[in-house]
């Protein structure tokens, strides 16, 4: 018999469906031998980040955050797993939470595109219960209206029992290596930010490389993390980081992008400097798009090319006064602006210049596996098939009636005038996934 505690807070809504969801939760963790929880990023919106540690700690469960949640709670607490990604998470994370009977999703984590490793995350929805901000789901049982903090607090009181677990023990980080000479890459970089950041730190992380990189940086605690890996669009994060530093000028606000991101909405600078905003900003220059490279059959292809500005002349053009800017193409020159950056004495604009093929780890991992599979690919075509374009081989599959297929990738290889496609479908998942290769049937397209 399970007993279900009161909230110590007056709650706006009536209490009989709370703690009907309390007590089906309860159960499901009385009946699991394992469990595992996945914070969303509504819950550090909600501020009910104490809240949900305490159960987490009542729990003793590991806990992982997907990337658009990361920095969401500690990543120095005993229980914190790593960064579950589907196939690009470590075997320790992925042991943690696919192999779990029961996983908790606190807050409604979204579990598409980057947020799922480019859908190969492999949860049954039967393991999952979700708290959501205002429901929980339980299979296709739903309890609404609750509220999800009324939840936390509830549960910490009625769990039934404790799972024992933490985190594999991490090695002390190693200083930075490189001499003052070298030239910066992706191994000596990272490092560096991760050895930059401080707790309450802000940091806006731009898609592309940027955020490869530094998702498998362990951050301070109370640092938070800015992210938009659902869709992933472009020049989002030059605009986030000025209403990130707006919105809290106490806070330092870090923003990481790529130039060719950071060309959408540079301007956004001038409304920094305008407002006296003091963000340090980091842009990386490698000369276009790298994350496109990596994930092209040809990384060449002009579409990755860019017009090469000059970016750290960008504040002074945009009517930014007084800030720090420099152009760093040695770890000395970098070690240098992060220095005076670390100041804290005015506004920073870095422009990091790195390799154009220089990949952080993941994002090499993504690379060599597309590379296998796109000769894969080739390997089935036969001589009538006139193979002309392979693309869209990192889009996730729709079936034909256009219903999302989550566990399968069509690959498109387009054969010139005749307007027929060659299919092949890679089944189980993505780039980052160990899918098969499989040919279908050629498909004519009207
Ligand atoms: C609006 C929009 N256009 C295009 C894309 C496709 N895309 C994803 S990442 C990327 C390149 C990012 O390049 P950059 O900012 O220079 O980062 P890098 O990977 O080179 O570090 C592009 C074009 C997108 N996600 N959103
Ligand atoms: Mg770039």
């Amino acid at each position: 018999m399970i007993h279900v505690a009161e909230p110590s807070a007056g709650t706006w809504i009536p209490l009989r469906k709370t703690r009907g969801a309390v007590a089906a939760i309860a159960e499901r963790i009385e009946a699991a031998q394992s469990l595992a929880v996945l914070p969303a990023y509504t819950v550090s919106r909600f501020k009910l980040q104490r809240s949900l540690l305490a159960l987490i700690e009542a729990l003793g469960c590991p806990f992982a955050v997907t990337p658009m949640e990361k920095g969401v709670l500690s990543e120095t607490h005993a229980q914190f797993a790593g960064m579950y990604m589907g196939a690009g998470s470590s075997p320790s994370v992925l042991e943690a939470i696919e192999a779990a009977d029961l996983v908790i999703d606190a807050g409604g984590v979204n579990f598409n595109e980057i947020n799922t490793g480019a859908y190969s995350s492999r949860l049954s929805p039967e393991k999952l219960v979700t708290i959501d901000v205002d429901h929980v789901r339980i299979g296709n049982r739903i309890f609404n209206p609750v509220q999800m903090g009324d939840l936390f607090e509830m549960l910490v009181k009625s769990v039934p029992k404790k799972f024992g677990y933490s985190a594999p023990r991490r090695q002390a980080h190693a200083k930075p290596g490189g001499k003052p000479s070298d030239p910066i890459t992706a191994a000596t970089l990272y490092p560096r930010y991760r050895d930059f950041f401080k707790p309450k730190d802000l940091i806006v992380l731009e898609s592309g490389s940027s955020n490869s990189g530094t998702f498998p940086l362990l951050l301070p605690d109370g640092a938070e993390v800015q992210t938009a890996p659902l869709w992933g669009s472009i020049g989002w994060a030059t605009g986030a980081a000025l209403g990130a530093a707006l919105a809290d000028p106490s806070r330092r606000t870090i923003l990481l992008t790529g130039e060719g991101s950071h060309q959408l909405t540079a301007t956004a600078v001038g409304t920094m400097g305008r407002y006296g905003l003091k963000p340090i900003i980091f842009v990386l220059n490698n000369e276009g798009y790298m994350v496109e490279r990596a994930l092209e059959a040809d990384p060449n292809w002009i579409y990755n090319d860019l017009a090469p500005w000059n970016y750290h002349a960008l504040p002074a053009a945009l009517g930014c006064q007084g800030w720090f800017t420099a152009k760093v193409s040695t770890l000395g020159e970098l070690d240098a602006a992060l220095a005076r950056a670390a100041t804290g004495e005015s506004a920073s604009y870095i422009e990091v210049v790195g390799g154009k093929m220089d990949f952080p780890a993941g994002l090499a991992m993504a690379h060599q596996r597309l590379d296998a599979l796109v000769h894969i690919a080739q390997s089935l075509l036969e001589p009538d098939d006139r193979f002309a374009v392979g693309g869209e081989s990192k889009v996730p599959g729709f079936d034909d009636a256009g219903m999302h297929r989550p566990d399968r990738d069509l690959v498109h290889f387009v054969a010139g005038d005749a307007g027929e496609r060659i299919r092949l479908a890679i089944e189980g998942g993505g780039p980052w996934a160990g899918g098969v290769i499989r040919r279908m049937a050629p498909h004519r397209l009207d």
